[in-house]
């Protein structure tokens, strides 16, 4: 599973109690030839870049911000691993024109950025913020004023502290404020922002904050888990009809941390496929039926024990206008014992090549992913709204000739031409990220971006690959090597 870019532990996360990882080497890529008969990209392909409030803006307590459950989670000492917190960040709520004319220089027509709900509503309910609300018009406007189409996600993972206390997400009462929140945002930006993701990656934020505790809101009780899962695909069903009915002409999406899941090989073959499955329902379908099928995957029975509502499903089951995907690598899974999920991390095949998380590198699965959803969710266009790699971990200066970079953006995108002429409607790619930026439990020592920053003085500069994704999206044409 991705921890987003976490697919690093990845499934260690679904090693839903950290148990010991005995790895058994696990089958390798499916034989799936990736090599696209064109390399143009169609001319209405959108090319953006993709980010996160928390992870970017800082000026935390600005304008009437209230805190959210990132704010008190980094602060705890041990959470974060270089000690640092998101404060500043890349400084994005007051240098938001610097990051609109980076996203201009670089020929893209798209960005995809976060709404902080306790900008818009301080306490997560209630009266809303005139000046928060304001930050995202201002940014609507300057992006526009570029022509840049702006993209906006409503909740990645900083719920407000204030719902927090009353329970977050395991509390139903949440799926009700995030229509309020929903609400309060259409009625300001709608008539200006179009294209709408209700949650990203709320698999990440489900188990990694509420199972394992590694993020926000800290949590290890894998009794929440039903709970909040549901209450989350509830919430995004009537943020979906919130925005509605708010405003006309709407693009309304959602995004997904979708992983192919690979059982180990070995004598417990049988065994570890069984294990896969289970994390294959947790992580990709019960979030995926629900949304298309308006069902849960039977491996979600016990945790949904007296948590869905008569006509809660059909409320989840909405239309969508697209589907986005974030794709980092796959997960590799074996069965154990001592686990209390009984799902553990293994290794990924013998000699595949590792990111900076250890992660597979595997166009593969992008593609496998794109082409599941196609065949077994009804085809929905789709844009691929995460994807990108991470310089070696460290707390030195970014690699700014990051050639690495440049070959795994290429090779994911083989990937999504492949999955275009295999049929899958996607529309669009945004790298993940635009600046260096605070990588959650990481702090500052995982670097995404296409360009670099000196947190001493918030200078901007552009690594090689912000010049590489320049070319491409002004050309269309993926480079052959
Ligand atoms: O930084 C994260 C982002 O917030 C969600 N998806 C993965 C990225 C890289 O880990």
């Amino acid at each position: 599973m991705e921890r987003s870019g976490v697919s690093r532990r990845a499934l260690g996360a679904l090693a839903l109690g950290g148990a010991a990882m005995g790895l058994s080497g696990c089958e390798g890529a499916h034989q799936t030839d990736l090599t696209p008969k064109s390399r143009q990209f169609p001319k209405d392909f959108v090319w953006g870049v993709a980010t996160a409030a928390f992870q970017t803006e800082g000026a935390q307590a600005v304008d009437g911000r209230g805190p959210s459950v990132w704010d008190v989670f980094e602060k705890v000492p041990g959470h974060v691993k270089d000690g640092s917190d998101a404060t500043v960040a890349t400084d994005s709520y007051r240098r938001f024109q610097d990051d609109v004319d980076l996203i201009a220089g670089a020929g893209l027509g798209a960005y995809r950025f976060s709404i902080s709900w306790s900008r818009v509503l301080p306490t997560g309910q209630g009266a809303v913020n005139p000046a928060g609300l304001d930050h995202y018009s201002k940014l609507v406007d300057a992006l526009l004023a570029k022509g840049i189409t702006p993209y906006a996600t409503l909740f990645h993972w900083d719920l407000p502290q204030g719902l927090q206390g009353m329970g977050g997400w395991a509390n139903r009462d949440t799926a009700l404020r995030f229509a309020d929140y929903a609400r309060a945002v259409v009625e300001k930006l709608g008539d200006r922002l179009k294209n709408w993701i209700i949650l990203n990656e709320a698999a990440v934020h489900a188990v990694f904050g509420h199972v394992l505790g590694e993020h926000a809101p800290g949590l290890k009780d894998i009794n929440l888990l039903g709970k909040v899962v549901h209450h989350m695909n509830l919430g995004q069903g009537l943020a979906m009809q919130a925005l509605r009915a708010g405003a006309s002409g709407l693009n309304v999406g959602t995004t997904m941390a979708l992983q192919p899941c690979r059982p180990a090989g070995g004598p417990l073959a049988i065994w570890n496929r069984l294990a896969s499955d289970g994390l294959d329902a947790l992580w990709n379908k019960a979030w995926l039926d629900p949304l298309f099928r308006g069902t849960y995957p039977k491996e979600m029975d016990d945790f949904l024990k007296g948590v869905v509502r008569d006509g809660d499903l059909k409320t989840v089951k909405q239309p969508i206008d697209f589907l986005g995907v974030n794709y980092y690598a796959p997960a590799y899974v074996r069965l154990d014992l001592n686990s209390p999920s009984k799902i553990a991390q293994a290794n990924p095949p013998e000699g595949a090549e590792l990111d900076a998380f250890g992660r597979h590198i595997d166009p593969s699965g992008l593609f496998e992913v794109l082409d599941r959803v196609r065949r077994e969710y009804g085809a929905p266009r789709m844009l691929v709204t995460e994807n990108g790699c991470s310089d070696p971990f460290g707390t030195g200066p970014a690699i700014l000739k990051d050639d690495f970079r440049i070959v795994y953006l290429r090779r994911h995108l083989q990937a999504v031409l492949a999955a275009r002429e295999a049929g899958c409607d996607v529309r669009g790619y945004f790298e993940w990220t635009l600046i260096d930026n605070f990588e959650w439990d990481l702090g500052y020592t995982s670097k995404f971006g296409l360009v670099a920053m000196d947190r001493a003085t918030g200078v901007r500069t552009p690594k090689a690959s912000y010049a590489w994704f320049k070319a491409l999206a002004e050309t269309g044409l993926l480079p052959a090597t």
